[in-house]
């Protein structure tokens, strides 16, 4: 192996009959999903909030950490972690949903990280205002975006990298957004991205750069390898493509019963069952959740939760269900208020991000006569 092409080859797509390779089973051991039993939590306990991590843990003492401010402004500044901790202290809870979700379910499959339905968690974020932070370095006129460093390295499709991600000023200087410290309550944990993460309420995973080390104010627009290259919503490879930004609607079950081993198909006993799950959007609050029981042929209204306390967050919901012996499908799609819905036929795209397909889960209520 002399260069990094030679192990770091292009993006692709599987066969047709391609199952799952070692590479990516390689991936998903490393970077697990959400239990979908723990949507029952209306703050994710720790360990069982997804993950994401694109190369490695990186080891960072935090005697000798700084956060450097930097690029197009007024005063640059360096902040350790006391320094960070005696800003004033604000907290959110927020969804985060990797932009994969959905991918291993598409028809081709993009190899990549195969996620299904869970990537997804929600925590309490705690830590200073990066919108503070940035007024005190003081951006100077012509800044048109945030470019936030991470402290991991690696080689993705040939290029070598620390992990970067370029946000919009506008964005960057909203109340919500988080430097976080805290997950919820506790020390942020290494493989949350100790000891500091950006958290940008809203947007899909990849805009939360953890084991943040600097944050730079540029003129330009970032054409780094996460903005340019990878996130990015394409058809053909060579295209361009737009920017994968904030999170789509999507509506999760919790599957009812218990679970078989393998297949994780639900037995359900008959009778009446209360069927509950969770709803969100990073574009709009959740406006309507409904629900199917035979694969998306007939849909009916589930009642939402009044527990959202901000538009971020995922939002409750139920649905009573007299289960009769059978076998069925359920799913649940949502509807937020700028109107969007999920979709009944799949959104295809090179990348497999932002696949919000309705979910499948497979019930089967027995005979009661035995
Ligand atoms: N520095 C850095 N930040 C990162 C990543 C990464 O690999 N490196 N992964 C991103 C992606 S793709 C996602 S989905 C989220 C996952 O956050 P979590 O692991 O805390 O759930 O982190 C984002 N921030
Ligand atoms: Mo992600």
């Amino acid at each position: 192996m002399t260069t990094l092409d030679e192990v770091s080859g292009p993006g692709r797509l599987a066969e047709p009959d391609e199952g799952i390779t070692a590479e990516e089973l390689q991936l998903a051991a490393r970077n697990h999903a959400m239990p979908l039993e723990a949507l029952r939590y209306d703050v994710t306990p720790l360990g069982l909030h997804y993950l994401l991590i694109h190369y490695d843990i990186p080891d960072i003492s935090p005697d000798t950490f700084r956060l450097e401010i930097d690029g197009r402004v007024g005063r640059p500044l360096s902040l350790d972690l006391a320094e960070l901790r005696q800003r004033p202290r604000i907290t959110q809870r927020v969804t985060l949903e990797c932009a994969g979700n959905g991918r291993a379910l598409l028809t081709p499959r993009p190899v990549s990280q195969p996620w299904l339905v869970e990537a997804v968690g929600t925590a309490e974020w705690t830590g200073c205002s990066l919108a503070d932070l940035l007024r005190d370095a003081g951006p100077v006129d012509g800044a048109v975006e945030v470019v936030f460093t991470g402290a991991d390295h690696g080689v993705e499709r040939g290029v070598e990298q620390d992990y970067q991600r370029g946000l919009p000023l506008a964005e960057a200087l909203r109340a919500d957004a988080v430097l976080a410290y805290e997950m919820n309550g506790g020390p942020l944990p290494p493989q949350h991205g100790y000891p500091l993460r950006l958290v940008i309420p809203g947007w899909y995973g990849m805009a939360h750069v953890k084991w943040l080390r600097q944050i730079t104010v540029v003129d330009t627009p970032f054409t780094g390898f996460q903005n340019d290259v990878a996130y990015r919503y394409r058809q053909e490879a060579g295209e361009y493509g737009d920017p994968v930004t904030r999170m789509r609607p999507r509506a999760l079950v919790r599957p009812p019963g218990f679970p078989d081993f393998m297949s994780r198909v639900r037995v359900q006993p008959a009778g009446p069952v209360r069927i509950t799950g969770r709803a969100w959007s990073g574009e709009a609050p959740v406006t309507r959740v409904e629900v199917t029981v035979d694969g998306g042929t007939t849909w009916a209204d589930a009642t939402l939760g009044v527990d959202t306390t901000a538009p971020w967050v995922w939002r409750s919901w139920t649905f009573d269900w007299a289960a009769t012996p059978g076998r069925y499908v359920l799913g649940a799609r949502a509807t937020d208020a700028s109107g969007q819905q999920q979709p009944v036929d799949q959104p295809w795209n090179r990348g497999g991000f932002a696949n919000n397909l309705v979910q499948r889960v497979e019930v089967v209520v027995p005979d009661q006569s035995t």
